[in-house]
């Protein structure tokens, strides 16, 4: 999914597993055509109590995202990929 504006491109880091609450925000992202990168997120062997997890999802709830919206040059170099 690509969706550019003003030579911006937003991709939004999902953490996701196939449960009820994530289907809403995939279904969401299809209709919207944002980029999303997909990181399993596994609820059934404890995955969402992982510290690098609750770091930006303190209630161990997912779906979550680590960067909301992040914003990326239309080429991007690999410098900016971090900003
Ligand atoms: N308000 C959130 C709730 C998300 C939620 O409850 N997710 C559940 C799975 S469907 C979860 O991550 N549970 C993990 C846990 O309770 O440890 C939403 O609607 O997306």
């Amino acid at each position: 999914m690509t969706n550019q504006a003003d030579g911006v491109r937003k991709v939004i880091e999902l953490y996701y597993w196939p449960a009820p609450n994530g289907h809403k925000i995939t279904m969401f992202l299809e209709k919207t055509e944002l980029d999303c990168t997909i990181h399993p997120v596994n609820i059934s062997a404890g995955d969402q109590f992982k510290p690098e997890f609750l770091a930006f999802s303190p209630d161990n709830r997912m779906p979550a995202s680590s960067t909301a919206i992040r914003p990326m040059a239309a080429n991007p170099s690999p410098s900016s990929n971090l900003a």
